[in-house]
This record gives C-alpha cells, sequence and structure tokens, in this order.
C-alpha cells in the first residue's frame, strides 16, 4: 500500500518494550472498590459472590492468554505472573498491560450475571487500572507473592475483627477502629475468639488467604474442554509450590490449559 503523506505521525510512537529474560508480572486493581462494592451491597467484610466473579475475570484472562502461568487473586485486585521467556506482543508493555486490564474488565460485566442474579448488569461500569513490574528472579517473585498474600491476611484479620465489633458488638466504627489501633493479631485472634466466639482459623480460605489460579500441565493429545480442573490441595503440598513457581514456568508451553483454582495459597509463601 502506498505511504500517505500521514503516515510520518508513526513516528511519534515509542517503543515500550519490557527486557528480555526476566519475570512479568501484572497486576491490575479495581479503581474506586470502596464505593462499588457499597454500592452493590457487597457482604462485609468478604463477598464470596465477588471473590468468585473476580476468579471467574481472571480464569478468562488466562484461558485466552496461555504465557500467564500463575494468578493471585483478593479483595479488588488480581496479579498474573507471566513465564519469563514469553514473547506476548514482542513484550510491549502497553499492549500487554491494556490486553489483560481490558478482558478482565469485560469479563468482569460479562459474568455479572452469573454472580449477582438479582442484577442483570452492574449499576455502573466498574473500572480496573493495572500495571506491569518485572521481576529478575523466582526469589523476588516469591516474595511478591507472599507479600501479596501476608496483605490478604492483615486486611482480613483488620476487617474480620472491625466488622465483629460493630455488628455484632454494637460499637460504632469509630470505637473500633480505637479498640483496633495498635493491637497485634495474636490479640485480635483471641479477641474474636473470646468475645464473639469466632475462630479465626476456621474462616474460609478463600478469605483469609486469598484465590490462585494455576496453569497445569496436560498431555498434548488430551482433549482440553474434557479437563477438569483438579484443586491443587489434592497435590503434594511441597509440589504446588515448585511446580507452580519453578517448574511449569521454565516448560510452559502450547499443551499447557484449563488452569485451575485453589483458595488455598499457602503452599506458595512455603
Ligand atoms: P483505589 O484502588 O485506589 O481506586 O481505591 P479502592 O476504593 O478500590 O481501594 P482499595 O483497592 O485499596 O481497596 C479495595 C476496596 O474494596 C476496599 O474498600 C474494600 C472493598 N472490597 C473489596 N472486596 C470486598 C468485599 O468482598 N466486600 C466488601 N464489603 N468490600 C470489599
Ligand atoms: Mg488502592
Ligand atoms: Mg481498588
Ligand atoms: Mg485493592
Ligand atoms: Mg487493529
Amino acid at each position: 500500500m502506498a505511504k500517505s503523506k500521514y503516515e510520518y505521525v508513526r513516528e511519534f510512537e515509542t517503543e515500550d518494550k519490557l527486557l528480555p529474560n526476566v519475570f512479568i508480572l501484572v497486576r491490575i486493581d479495581g479503581k474506586g472498590f470502596h464505593k462499588f462494592s457499597a454500592e452493590h451491597d457487597f457482604a462485609k467484610p468478604n463477598d464470596v459472590r465477588a471473590l468468585n466473579l473476580m476468579n471467574h475475570a481472571a480464569r478468562s484472562v488466562m484461558n485466552e492468554l496461555d504465557d500467564i502461568v500463575l494468578g493471585f487473586g483478593e479483595s479488588d485486585e488480581y496479579s498474573f505472573l507471566f513465564r519469563k521467556s514469553t514473547d506476548l506482543y514482542q513484550r510491549r508493555e502497553a499492549k500487554i498491560v491494556s490486553t489483560v486490564v481490558s478482558l478482565f474488565t469485560s469479563a468482569y460485566v460479562y459474568y455479572w450475571r452469573d454472580y449477582f442474579p438479582d442484577s442483570s448488569r452492574p449499576k455502573y461500569p466498574p473500572v480496573f487500572d493495572g500495571r506491569a513490574v518485572l521481576y529478575p528472579s523466582e526469589v523476588e517473585v516469591r516474595d511478591y507473592f507472599a507479600w501479596r498474600q501476608a496483605d490478604t491476611h492483615i486486611n482480613n484479620l483488620f476487617n474480620t475483627s472491625f466488622w465483629a465489633l460493630v455488628e455484632q458488638g454494637k460499637m460504632s466504627p469509630r470505637a473500633a477502629e480505637v479498640k483496633l489501633s495498635g493491637t497485634d493479631s495474636k490479640q485480635k485472634n483471641s479477641m474474636l475468639f473470646e468475645e464473639f466466639d469466632i475462630n479465626y482459623s476456621k474462616i474460609p480460605a478463600i478469605f483469609r488467604k486469598g484465590s490462585i489460579l494455576l496453569r497445569e500441565q496436560i498431555p498434548k493429545d488430551m482433549d482440553k474442554d474434557a479437563i477438569i480442573p483438579t484443586l491443587p490441595e489434592t497435590l503434594p503440598g511441597s509440589m504446588v509450590a515448585k511446580a507452580t513457581l519453578f517448574t511449569v514456568i521454565e516448560n510452559s508451553s502450547s499443551s499447557l490449559d484449563t488452569p485451575s483454582e485453589t483458595t488455598d495459597s499457602e503452599n506458595v509463601i512455603a
């Protein structure tokens, strides 16, 4: 095709290729979900429908982008780890991040009704932002997921204590905050147990530890649609961490398919 005289404007586009041979991590996060969760009456402190919808949207992302080997979700955020050698969009940052965010957001809206059957769609369009972070080695990748999971735990313990004080203990939000300020996790655990009969360790793992989606290797000749995702809980504990973060990443190929889901992410920080 002949070049038009306008073609020169292409020269204004800049290169944004991510460094080769490092792990690409993309994290998305809901914009203003403090308000979004209130407007849609999300249960406090955790709404299992909302978390499952997040998981479904993340599964859509992983089904579309084969090079994502691991996903971790909590609250209104999801992290996606790409295999080190991915050449998706020649590692162009804007293409990678915008595709993940766009697909996640459209899937979140598309599947909304399956999780919130009382409304056909959200009251207004939810927005997610996204960023890519590069990690040079498995050490940082492991610590990254440990960081997000520690965040899940800290927030959940605080929120569980806070709402127990407010809803069961009939305290004002301000008084609950004052009572909790400066307490450590041991004190929160005993308060929940002694004052509210809540055994924190019995709270569903999806709330305490977040959700993991991990891609598993399947035999090449297997019918992809016939795969029933296996829960990593059924695998030996040590294998989940190793297979996920360290083996599967390097052996990842197009024969990898259906991510499976677990709420028990303990093994990632093992
Ligand atoms: P941002 O990310 O800076 O635009 O602001 P937010 O408001 O999205 O804040 P963020 O991402 O730090 O925290 C997530 C908010 O979403 C937080 O206010 C709690 C809310 N949220 C997330 N999951 C749930 C849930 O399951 N139930 C309820 N009630 N709220 C939730
Ligand atoms: Mg924030
Ligand atoms: Mg947010
Ligand atoms: Mg958030
Ligand atoms: Mg096009």
